[in-house]
Protein backbone atom coordinates (compact mmCIF):
# COMPACT_ATOMS: atom_id res chain seq x y z
CA UNK A 1 0.00 0.00 0.00
CA UNK A 2 1.62 3.50 -1.16
CA UNK A 3 2.19 5.56 2.09
CA UNK A 4 1.42 8.62 0.68
CA UNK A 5 -2.31 8.14 -1.34
CA UNK A 6 -3.27 4.79 0.53
CA UNK A 7 -3.27 3.21 -3.21
CA UNK A 8 -3.09 -0.22 -3.59
CA UNK A 9 -0.11 -1.60 -5.12
CA UNK A 10 0.49 -5.01 -5.21
CA UNK A 11 3.49 -5.69 -5.65
CA UNK A 12 4.24 -9.35 -6.27
CA UNK A 13 8.23 -10.58 -6.82
CA UNK A 14 8.27 -12.66 -9.56
CA UNK A 15 10.79 -15.12 -10.85
CA UNK A 16 9.76 -15.84 -14.67
CA UNK A 17 11.40 -19.63 -14.11
CA UNK A 18 9.21 -22.27 -12.10
CA UNK A 19 12.31 -22.72 -9.88
CA UNK A 20 12.36 -24.26 -6.38
CA UNK A 21 15.42 -22.02 -5.10
CA UNK A 22 14.00 -19.17 -2.96
CA UNK A 23 15.68 -15.76 -4.22
CA UNK A 24 17.59 -15.15 -0.88
CA UNK A 25 17.82 -11.57 -1.49
CA UNK A 26 16.08 -9.09 0.46
CA UNK A 27 14.25 -6.49 -2.27
CA UNK A 28 14.74 -3.25 -0.80
CA UNK A 29 12.21 -1.11 -2.89
CA UNK A 30 12.24 2.62 -3.01
CA UNK A 31 9.39 4.08 -4.00
CA UNK A 32 9.82 7.32 -5.25
CA UNK A 33 7.00 9.79 -4.76
CA UNK A 34 6.25 11.98 -7.95
CA UNK A 35 5.22 14.85 -5.91
CA UNK A 36 8.30 14.77 -4.09
CA UNK A 37 10.13 13.64 -7.14
CA UNK A 38 8.64 16.54 -8.92
CA UNK A 39 10.04 18.92 -6.91
CA UNK A 40 13.31 17.59 -6.60
CA UNK A 41 13.59 17.16 -10.58
CA UNK A 42 11.12 20.38 -11.16
CA UNK A 43 9.75 18.12 -13.82
CA UNK A 44 6.61 18.87 -14.74
CA UNK A 45 3.65 16.36 -15.89
CA UNK A 46 4.60 16.87 -19.68
CA UNK A 47 7.87 16.47 -19.09
CA UNK A 48 7.48 13.14 -17.53
CA UNK A 49 5.08 11.42 -19.51
CA UNK A 50 8.20 12.91 -22.55
CA UNK A 51 10.32 11.20 -20.86
CA UNK A 52 8.41 7.94 -19.90
CA UNK A 53 7.74 7.46 -24.01
CA UNK A 54 11.03 8.31 -24.85
CA UNK A 55 13.04 6.15 -22.69
CA UNK A 56 10.41 3.35 -23.17
CA UNK A 57 11.55 0.16 -25.85
CA UNK A 58 9.97 0.85 -28.74
CA UNK A 59 7.40 -2.34 -29.65
CA UNK A 60 8.42 -4.59 -32.00
CA UNK A 61 4.98 -4.49 -33.81
CA UNK A 62 3.61 -1.08 -34.15
CA UNK A 63 2.86 -1.20 -37.65
CA UNK A 64 0.88 -4.05 -37.27
CA UNK A 65 -1.27 -2.70 -34.50
CA UNK A 66 -1.27 0.96 -36.27
CA UNK A 67 -3.18 -1.62 -39.58
CA UNK A 68 -5.31 -3.49 -37.66
CA UNK A 69 -6.67 -0.06 -35.37
CA UNK A 70 -7.15 1.34 -38.43
CA UNK A 71 -9.34 -1.11 -40.28
CA UNK A 72 -11.36 -1.89 -37.14
CA UNK A 73 -12.19 1.50 -36.37
CA UNK A 74 -12.65 2.28 -40.81
CA UNK A 75 -15.05 -0.70 -40.28
CA UNK A 76 -17.24 0.47 -37.55
CA UNK A 77 -17.18 4.06 -38.02
CA UNK A 78 -19.72 4.61 -41.01
CA UNK A 79 -22.09 7.01 -40.70
CA UNK A 80 -24.85 5.57 -39.19
CA UNK A 81 -21.64 3.34 -37.01
CA UNK A 82 -21.26 1.63 -34.02
CA UNK A 83 -20.19 2.72 -30.78
CA UNK A 84 -16.35 1.70 -29.89
CA UNK A 85 -14.82 0.99 -26.03
CA UNK A 86 -11.17 0.07 -25.80
CA UNK A 87 -11.36 -2.20 -22.43
CA UNK A 88 -8.09 -2.75 -20.92
CA UNK A 89 -7.97 -5.70 -18.95
CA UNK A 90 -5.63 -7.55 -16.34
CA UNK A 91 -2.13 -6.05 -14.82
CA UNK A 92 0.74 -4.74 -16.12
CA UNK A 93 3.97 -6.17 -15.40
CA UNK A 94 7.64 -3.52 -14.54
CA UNK A 95 11.07 -5.20 -15.19
CA UNK A 96 13.70 -4.83 -13.19
CA UNK A 97 16.11 -6.00 -15.82
CA UNK A 98 16.33 -5.43 -19.50
CA UNK A 99 16.68 -9.31 -20.34
CA UNK A 100 13.68 -9.94 -18.30
CA UNK A 101 13.71 -12.54 -15.21
CA UNK A 102 12.40 -10.71 -12.63
CA UNK A 103 9.23 -8.08 -12.19
CA UNK A 104 7.12 -6.51 -10.24
CA UNK A 105 3.58 -7.28 -11.27
CA UNK A 106 -0.04 -5.24 -10.34
CA UNK A 107 -3.02 -7.70 -9.25
CA UNK A 108 -5.54 -8.71 -11.37
CA UNK A 109 -6.83 -11.64 -13.26
CA UNK A 110 -8.68 -10.55 -16.04
CA UNK A 111 -11.83 -11.79 -15.13
CA UNK A 112 -13.34 -7.76 -15.36
CA UNK A 113 -11.99 -7.10 -18.71
CA UNK A 114 -13.12 -10.02 -20.07
CA UNK A 115 -16.73 -10.56 -18.89
CA UNK A 116 -17.17 -7.19 -19.56
CA UNK A 117 -15.89 -7.48 -23.11
CA UNK A 118 -19.25 -9.81 -23.54
CA UNK A 119 -21.56 -6.92 -21.96
CA UNK A 120 -20.54 -4.55 -24.49
CA UNK A 121 -20.89 -6.55 -27.73
CA UNK A 122 -24.54 -7.52 -26.20
CA UNK A 123 -24.92 -4.09 -25.82
CA UNK A 124 -23.88 -3.04 -29.39
CA UNK A 125 -20.62 -2.09 -28.91
CA UNK A 126 -17.37 -2.69 -31.20
CA UNK A 127 -14.82 -3.41 -28.76
CA UNK A 128 -11.00 -2.70 -28.01
CA UNK A 129 -9.93 -5.47 -25.78
CA UNK A 130 -6.20 -4.55 -24.90
CA UNK A 131 -5.04 -7.59 -22.74
CA UNK A 132 -2.49 -8.96 -20.04
CA UNK A 133 -0.85 -12.13 -22.50
CA UNK A 134 -2.27 -15.15 -20.58
CA UNK A 135 -4.90 -13.69 -18.47
CA UNK A 136 -8.85 -14.06 -18.67
CA UNK A 137 -10.29 -13.91 -22.34
CA UNK A 138 -14.17 -13.03 -23.42
CA UNK A 139 -16.50 -16.23 -23.55
CA UNK A 140 -14.04 -18.28 -21.89
CA UNK A 141 -14.92 -17.93 -18.22
CA UNK A 142 -17.14 -21.07 -18.17
CA UNK A 143 -14.17 -23.51 -19.57
CA UNK A 144 -11.85 -25.54 -17.24
CA UNK A 145 -8.36 -24.17 -16.16
CA UNK A 146 -6.72 -25.89 -18.85
CA UNK A 147 -9.35 -26.32 -21.54
CA UNK A 148 -7.26 -28.16 -24.27
CA UNK A 149 -6.17 -31.11 -21.92
CA UNK A 150 -9.18 -30.89 -19.37
CA UNK A 151 -12.14 -30.52 -22.40
CA UNK A 152 -10.88 -32.82 -25.16
CA UNK A 153 -10.06 -36.57 -25.46
CA UNK A 154 -7.74 -38.92 -28.22
CA UNK A 155 -10.63 -41.71 -29.78
CA UNK A 156 -7.49 -43.11 -31.20
CA UNK A 157 -4.19 -42.42 -32.80
CA UNK A 158 -5.27 -39.47 -35.37
CA UNK A 159 -8.19 -38.33 -33.69
CA UNK A 160 -9.76 -36.47 -30.75
CA UNK A 161 -13.22 -35.12 -29.67
CA UNK A 162 -14.59 -32.96 -26.81
CA UNK A 163 -15.48 -34.47 -23.82
CA UNK A 164 -19.51 -34.38 -23.48
CA UNK A 165 -19.39 -32.62 -20.01
CA UNK A 166 -17.68 -29.86 -21.89
CA UNK A 167 -19.27 -30.05 -24.99
CA UNK A 168 -21.53 -27.20 -24.79
CA UNK A 169 -19.33 -24.78 -23.45
CA UNK A 170 -16.53 -25.27 -25.82
CA UNK A 171 -18.93 -24.94 -28.60
CA UNK A 172 -20.90 -21.49 -27.30
CA UNK A 173 -17.52 -19.82 -26.42
CA UNK A 174 -15.65 -20.73 -29.79
CA UNK A 175 -18.93 -19.65 -32.04
CA UNK A 176 -19.37 -16.50 -29.75
CA UNK A 177 -15.65 -15.79 -30.44
CA UNK A 178 -15.22 -16.19 -33.88
CA UNK A 179 -18.58 -14.51 -34.11
CA UNK A 180 -17.05 -11.08 -32.37
CA UNK A 181 -13.85 -11.74 -34.22
CA UNK A 182 -14.83 -12.67 -37.85
CA UNK A 183 -17.56 -10.20 -37.91
CA UNK A 184 -15.32 -7.36 -37.08
CA UNK A 185 -16.59 -6.61 -33.92
CA UNK A 186 -13.82 -7.56 -31.53
CA UNK A 187 -9.76 -6.39 -31.75
CA UNK A 188 -7.73 -8.05 -29.14
CA UNK A 189 -4.19 -6.43 -28.43
CA UNK A 190 -2.15 -7.96 -25.89
CA UNK A 191 0.59 -6.45 -23.69
CA UNK A 192 2.97 -8.04 -20.76
CA UNK A 193 4.97 -4.37 -19.62
CA UNK A 194 3.95 -0.90 -18.51
CA UNK A 195 5.61 0.68 -21.21
CA UNK A 196 3.92 -1.37 -23.76
CA UNK A 197 0.36 -1.38 -22.08
CA UNK A 198 0.81 3.09 -22.09
CA UNK A 199 2.37 2.99 -25.77
CA UNK A 200 -0.50 0.55 -27.26
CA UNK A 201 -3.13 2.86 -25.16
CA UNK A 202 -2.00 5.89 -27.03
CA UNK A 203 -1.79 4.42 -30.03
CA UNK A 204 -5.37 3.33 -29.32
CA UNK A 205 -6.86 6.45 -27.75
CA UNK A 206 -4.91 8.01 -31.09
CA UNK A 207 -6.76 6.42 -33.29
CA UNK A 208 -10.22 6.69 -32.00
CA UNK A 209 -9.97 10.44 -32.33
CA UNK A 210 -12.07 10.68 -35.11
CA UNK A 211 -15.12 8.90 -33.49
CA UNK A 212 -15.57 12.01 -30.94
CA UNK A 213 -17.84 11.34 -28.53
CA UNK A 214 -18.28 7.82 -30.06
CA UNK A 215 -15.77 6.50 -28.14
CA UNK A 216 -15.32 4.90 -24.86
CA UNK A 217 -12.75 4.08 -22.63
CA UNK A 218 -13.20 1.37 -19.49
CA UNK A 219 -9.92 1.24 -18.21
CA UNK A 220 -10.41 -2.27 -15.74
CA UNK A 221 -6.74 -2.80 -15.86
CA UNK A 222 -4.41 -2.57 -12.74
CA UNK A 223 -1.47 -0.29 -13.84
CA UNK A 224 1.41 -0.08 -12.23
CA UNK A 225 2.22 3.15 -10.38
CA UNK A 226 5.58 2.18 -10.46
CA UNK A 227 8.74 1.32 -12.69
CA UNK A 228 12.18 1.31 -13.47
CA UNK A 229 13.01 3.64 -16.43
CA UNK A 230 14.57 1.29 -19.21
CA UNK A 231 17.73 3.49 -19.49
CA UNK A 232 18.08 3.30 -15.00
CA UNK A 233 17.50 -0.82 -15.70
CA UNK A 234 20.34 -3.31 -15.81
CA UNK A 235 20.89 -5.31 -18.74
CA UNK A 236 21.46 -8.66 -17.20
CA UNK A 237 19.57 -11.13 -14.81
CA UNK A 238 20.34 -9.32 -11.18
CA UNK A 239 22.83 -11.62 -9.51
CA UNK A 240 21.85 -12.69 -6.15
CA UNK A 241 25.82 -12.05 -4.42
CA UNK A 242 24.52 -9.83 -2.24
CA UNK A 243 21.97 -9.75 0.24
CA UNK A 244 20.55 -6.42 -0.55
CA UNK A 245 19.15 -5.56 -3.96
CA UNK A 246 18.47 -1.88 -4.33
CA UNK A 247 16.11 -0.98 -6.37
CA UNK A 248 14.37 2.48 -7.18
CA UNK A 249 11.37 3.08 -8.08
CA UNK A 250 9.90 5.47 -9.80
CA UNK A 251 6.21 6.96 -9.98
CA UNK A 252 4.43 5.99 -13.52
CA UNK A 253 3.31 9.54 -14.99
CA UNK A 254 -0.55 9.69 -14.51
CA UNK A 255 -1.71 9.18 -17.94
CA UNK A 256 -5.61 9.18 -17.15
CA UNK A 257 -5.36 13.47 -17.48
CA UNK A 258 -2.94 13.12 -20.53
CA UNK A 259 -5.90 10.91 -21.92
CA UNK A 260 -8.67 12.85 -21.18
CA UNK A 261 -6.89 16.34 -22.18
CA UNK A 262 -5.25 15.35 -25.36
CA UNK A 263 -5.17 11.72 -26.66
CA UNK A 264 -9.25 11.47 -26.78
CA UNK A 265 -10.32 14.38 -25.28
CA UNK A 266 -14.24 13.99 -26.47
CA UNK A 267 -14.38 10.47 -25.80
CA UNK A 268 -16.40 8.75 -22.56
CA UNK A 269 -14.10 7.90 -19.76
CA UNK A 270 -14.44 5.16 -17.09
CA UNK A 271 -11.87 4.05 -14.42
CA UNK A 272 -11.71 2.11 -11.63
CA UNK A 273 -10.70 2.11 -8.04
CA UNK A 274 -9.63 -0.57 -6.03
CA UNK A 275 -9.37 -0.41 -2.56
CA UNK A 276 -9.30 -3.22 0.20
CA UNK A 277 -10.69 -1.24 3.43
CA UNK A 278 -14.23 0.13 2.26
CA UNK A 279 -13.95 3.04 4.42
CA UNK A 280 -11.72 4.95 2.29
CA UNK A 281 -13.08 3.52 -0.96
CA UNK A 282 -15.39 6.19 -2.10
CA UNK A 283 -13.76 9.36 -0.76
CA UNK A 284 -10.69 7.63 -3.11
CA UNK A 285 -12.71 7.35 -6.03
CA UNK A 286 -14.28 11.24 -5.67
CA UNK A 287 -11.29 11.87 -5.28
CA UNK A 288 -9.87 10.43 -8.82
CA UNK A 289 -12.98 11.72 -10.70
CA UNK A 290 -12.23 14.90 -9.93
CA UNK A 291 -8.16 14.86 -10.54
CA UNK A 292 -8.25 13.05 -13.48
CA UNK A 293 -11.95 14.47 -15.12
CA UNK A 294 -13.19 10.88 -15.55
CA UNK A 295 -16.59 10.77 -16.85
CA UNK A 296 -17.33 7.97 -13.83
CA UNK A 297 -15.20 5.95 -11.95
CA UNK A 298 -16.13 2.39 -10.66
CA UNK A 299 -15.04 1.79 -7.06
CA UNK A 300 -14.47 -1.83 -5.75
CA UNK A 301 -13.51 -3.58 -3.42
CA UNK A 302 -11.45 -6.43 -3.30
CA UNK A 303 -13.13 -9.44 -1.77
CA UNK A 304 -16.73 -8.02 -2.71
CA UNK A 305 -15.47 -7.06 -6.59
CA UNK A 306 -17.65 -10.02 -8.25
CA UNK A 307 -20.56 -9.43 -6.45
CA UNK A 308 -21.07 -5.50 -6.22
CA UNK A 309 -19.28 -1.96 -7.43
CA UNK A 310 -20.41 2.14 -6.90
CA UNK A 311 -20.44 3.93 -10.23
CA UNK A 312 -19.30 7.35 -9.09
CA UNK A 313 -20.32 10.52 -11.03
CA UNK A 314 -19.95 14.43 -10.45
CA UNK A 315 -23.68 14.14 -9.22
CA UNK A 316 -24.55 10.55 -7.74
CA UNK A 317 -23.35 7.21 -6.65
CA UNK A 318 -24.93 4.11 -7.85
CA UNK A 319 -24.60 0.92 -6.33
CA UNK A 320 -24.61 -1.99 -8.89
CA UNK A 321 -24.95 -5.44 -7.50
CA UNK A 322 -24.91 -8.72 -9.39
CA UNK A 323 -28.45 -10.68 -9.68
CA UNK A 324 -28.69 -13.67 -7.82
CA UNK A 325 -31.72 -14.98 -9.27
CA UNK A 326 -30.26 -14.83 -12.49
CA UNK A 327 -28.36 -17.77 -14.19
CA UNK A 328 -25.55 -15.91 -15.28
CA UNK A 329 -25.05 -13.46 -12.29
CA UNK A 330 -22.38 -11.21 -13.41
CA UNK A 331 -22.07 -7.58 -11.88
CA UNK A 332 -20.87 -6.57 -15.45
CA UNK A 333 -24.16 -7.03 -16.61
CA UNK A 334 -26.27 -4.76 -14.44
CA UNK A 335 -22.98 -2.27 -14.72
CA UNK A 336 -22.74 -2.81 -18.55
CA UNK A 337 -26.05 -1.37 -19.01
CA UNK A 338 -25.98 1.43 -16.77
CA UNK A 339 -22.60 2.68 -18.64
CA UNK A 340 -23.80 2.38 -21.71
CA UNK A 341 -27.00 4.44 -20.90
CA UNK A 342 -24.63 6.91 -19.09
CA UNK A 343 -22.64 7.15 -22.67
CA UNK A 344 -25.75 7.69 -24.83
CA UNK A 345 -26.43 10.78 -22.38
CA UNK A 346 -23.18 12.09 -22.89
CA UNK A 347 -23.42 11.77 -27.01
CA UNK A 348 -26.69 13.50 -27.46
CA UNK A 349 -24.96 16.13 -26.10
CA UNK A 350 -22.83 16.57 -29.04
CA UNK A 351 -25.29 16.48 -31.49
C1 LIG B 1 -10.00 -2.72 -10.99
O1 LIG B 1 -10.31 -2.14 -9.98
C2 LIG B 1 -10.64 -4.02 -11.44
O2 LIG B 1 -12.00 -4.03 -11.17
C3 LIG B 1 -9.96 -5.26 -10.76
C4 LIG B 1 -10.62 -6.50 -11.38
C5 LIG B 1 -8.45 -5.27 -11.07
C6 LIG B 1 -10.18 -5.28 -9.27
P1 LIG B 1 -9.99 -8.96 -11.89
O3 LIG B 1 -9.17 -8.56 -13.09
O4 LIG B 1 -10.08 -7.69 -10.89
O5 LIG B 1 -11.39 -9.33 -12.28
O6 LIG B 1 -9.30 -10.04 -11.08
N1 LIG B 1 -9.06 -2.20 -11.82
C7 LIG B 1 -8.31 -0.99 -11.61
C8 LIG B 1 -7.30 -1.16 -10.53
C9 LIG B 1 -6.38 0.01 -10.42
O7 LIG B 1 -5.20 -0.21 -10.47
N2 LIG B 1 -6.89 1.23 -10.28
C10 LIG B 1 -6.03 2.38 -9.98
C11 LIG B 1 -6.25 2.77 -8.55
O8 LIG B 1 -7.10 2.14 -7.85
C12 LIG B 1 -6.43 3.54 -10.86
S1 LIG B 1 -5.97 3.28 -12.52
O9 LIG B 1 -5.58 3.68 -8.08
Amino acid sequence: KHPVDGRVNSLVLKHAFASTLFLCLKLDLVLMDTAKGLEASGETLEEQVKAFFYSAPPLHNSDEITQKLNQFIQRNSSPSGRRIVCVTSGGTTAPLEQRCVRYVDNFSSGHRGATSTEYFLKAGYAVIFLYRKRSFQPFCRSLPDDPLLECFKPTDESNIQVCEAYSEAVKRAIVDHHTAVAGGLLLKLPFNTIFEYLQMLQMIAMSMRTLGPRAMFYLAAAVSDFYVPWKDMVEHKIQSGSHLLDVKLVQVPKMLSVLRKDWAPQAFCISFKLETDSNILLNKAGAALEKYKMHAVVANELSTRKEQVVVVTSDEKVTVRCDKSKLHNDVEDPLIKLLSEKHATYSEQFR
